[in-house]
């Protein structure tokens, strides 16, 4: 046996890498020299050229955002006491849930609606992500909610006319800062019955300008046919009264986005339950509320959606948040400012409190 092996050729190394092993070397009497691109070389792996390495790309354009980070910046509105600020650390888990106690007593009893915007670098896989929490407390808590939506719609216009300056400057910054509100998640009190005015003015006046993803709050509250009833009447009366809420059907990219995006919102507005303590079920520590019937798995798909909508704003529509706030309602914001004044001067602010955009 031992006769029969060769030893190994000794070659002179190449001088330029050498080409995989199906690529065969341009004929000189190839039709188009060369540099022939024709289509019939290009298709099923090029008998020209060989592998051209166009899908190194898709690991480019990755090292490029790791090393960059992106920013992601969520609004919660509601009123208080709707598990606004435990939601959030729910769904970032306990990177932000140090800031929970910090903004409690900040903002214990606000007169008016304020709005604060908190940031926190959280990294996972590698990847940096500046997640800014904006919120807005004392909203809907007054007697008379009137235009109560203003200074929010306010907020997001500003982050639009900041960029929008950055954007014009002769000398841009390479990245401008991105503060733009990408997601406003809009809490919805489980009363059971239906939505109150301000909801729907909330959303008839905001839901142009940002996009606002619904949730029914503490929907632990609420018996599974209570919510599943509830759900179809806020559903419903979104609809009577033209709200559209994210992701919006006009967006939808191809057939495959419009079947993923109907079953998303057939299923909202998701009911969810936040929390931010630990408990041990099967041996097994998961977030949960304890309640006279057991512990309620925040997680647990069986026991809450709140999967579904940290699935929705994270795992699948992160980037789409972001494209459809820039695409879409900054453009159209940039669009009528470019328009209305004929170039740019400083916004008053009246310009940013009607949202008739
Ligand atoms: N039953 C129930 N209670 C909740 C839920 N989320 C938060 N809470 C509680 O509601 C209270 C207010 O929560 P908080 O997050 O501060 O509300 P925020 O004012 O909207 O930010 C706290 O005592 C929370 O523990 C939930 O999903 N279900
Ligand atoms: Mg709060």
């Amino acid at each position: 046996m031992s006769e029969s092996i060769i030893p190994p050729e000794v070659r002179p190394k190449p001088a330029v890498p050498a080409k995989p092993p199906h690529v065969v070397a341009p004929s000189p009497t190839a039709p188009h020299g060369p540099q022939g691109l024709g289509s019939g070389h290009l298709g099923g792996g090029s008998t020209l050229l060989g592998y051209i390495g166009i899908d190194t790309i898709i690991e480019q354009m990755r090292k490029k955002t790791m090393k960059a980070g992106f920013d992601f910046n969520i609004m919660i509105v509601g009123q208080s006491g709707l598990g606004k600020s435990t939601l959030v650390n729910t769904l970032f888990k306990s990177q932000v849930s140090r800031w929970s106690s910090a903004w409690g007593s900040e903002f214990k009893l606000p007169k008016t609606v304020e709005i604060k915007a908190v940031s926190h670098v959280i990294e996972e896989g590698g990847v940096k992500m500046k997640l800014t929490v904006i919120d807005t407390p004392g909203f809907g808590d007054q007697i008379n909610n009137e235009n109560c939506w203003e200074p929010i719609s306010k907020y997001i216009n500003e982050q639009y006319e900041k960029f929008l300056k950055e954007e014009v400057n002769i000398a841009r910054k390479k990245r401008i800062p991105d503060t733009r509100v990408h997601c406003c998640l809009y809490f919805i009190s489980p009363t059971g019955h239906s939505l109150r005015q301000l909801d729907i003015e909330f959303m008839k006046h905001l839901s142009r300008m940002v996009n606002i993803v619904p949730v029914i709050a503490k929907s632990d509250t609420m018996t599974p046919d209570e919510k599943n009833e509830f759900k179809q009447r806020v559903r419903k009366e979104l609809e009577v009264c033209g709200i559209e809420f994210y992701p919006q059907k006009e967006f939808d990219d191809d057939m495959e986005d419009k079947n993923e995006n109907d079953k998303i919102r057939e299923a909202m507005p998701f009911a969810v339950v936040g929390s931010d303590k630990e408990y041990q079920v099967n041996g097994k520590r998961v977030l949960g509320r304890k309640t006279a019937w057991g512990v309620i798995e925040v997680e647990n798909p069986n026991h809450c959606e709140f999967a579904l909508l940290r699935d929705f704003l994270i795992r699948t529509h992160l980037q789409d948040l972001k494209e459809i706030t820039h695409n879409i309602h900054y453009e159209t914001y940039r669009a009528k400012r470019l328009n209305e004044n004929g170039g740019l001067h400083p916004i008053s602010a009246n310009d940013t409190q009607e949202s008739n955009l």
